[in-house]
């Protein structure tokens, strides 16, 4: 028990890096007032361009996967999951940034690469796909975020492929990815929700 917490721990310490908030800064911009006010990938893009969006995207990543590999590597595979718990919680509500925080579709992206891979390309699919047809990056993380538990449902009973404790932490994730995007589900519900369209977008 106290070695899983552990896990969880350092992997709050590790989902806490707000690399988003940091690199805006380094460019003298706080992410926290442009744009949607979000410190994640997708908004970085939106104010500083694509290349800072990337980096972003690309280091919030790694956050996952080095949680999620560190629980696993001190205990296995509760510590793996309780890396990537804590990971998501840490990027949503980091020590760093007062417990503000970005929606969780990175990290959880980089810790679904290591703990549910399967899981993680159907989501992917959905995810391009979503964005394809609507060009709404918000509507295709939540949609995203509610297939994983649906896949991981479906891995688990039919070919036994995921374990349930992986069912279980499909779901909190997909909750919490959700709940993160409640502004976004108004502004959709709304017609307000800004539409990525070209290179500096919307
Ligand atoms: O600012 O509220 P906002 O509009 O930024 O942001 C909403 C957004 C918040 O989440 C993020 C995290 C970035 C998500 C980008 C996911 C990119 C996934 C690209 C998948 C491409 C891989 C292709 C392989 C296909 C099989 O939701």
């Amino acid at each position: 028990v106290l070695s899983v917490s552990l896990c969880a721990l350092l992997g709050y310490l590790i989902g806490s890096l707000s690399f988003a908030v940091w690199i805006a800064k380094s460019r003298g911009v706080d992410i926290l007032k442009e744009g949607s006010g979000n410190p994640g990938a997708t908004n970085v893009k939106r104010v500083l361009g694509k290349k800072a969006g990337n980096t972003v995207f690309f280091l919030d990543f790694l956050k996952g996967c080095v949680a999620v590999g560190l629980g696993l590597w001190i205990v296995g595979d509760p510590g793996g999951i309780a890396g990537a718990v804590g990971a998501v919680l840490g990027h949503s509500a980091s020590i760093f940034i007062r417990f503000r925080g970005g929606k969780g579709v990175a990290v959880t992206m980089g810790a679904l690469l290591v703990l549910m891979p399967i899981t993680l390309l159907t989501g992917l699919v959905i995810w391009v796909i979503t964005f394809k047809v609507s060009r709404y990056v918000s509507l295709a993380s939540i949609l995203f975020a509610i297939s994983l538990p649906v896949t991981a449902l479906i891995l688990n009973q039919i070919w036994g492929l995921v374990s349930q404790p992986l069912v279980i932490f499909a779901a909190l994730i997909a909750v919490l990815i959700v709940v993160r995007h409640r502004s976004n589900l108004v502004r959709l519900i709304n017609g307000q929700e800004h539409k990525f369209t070209g290179k500096s977008s919307q």
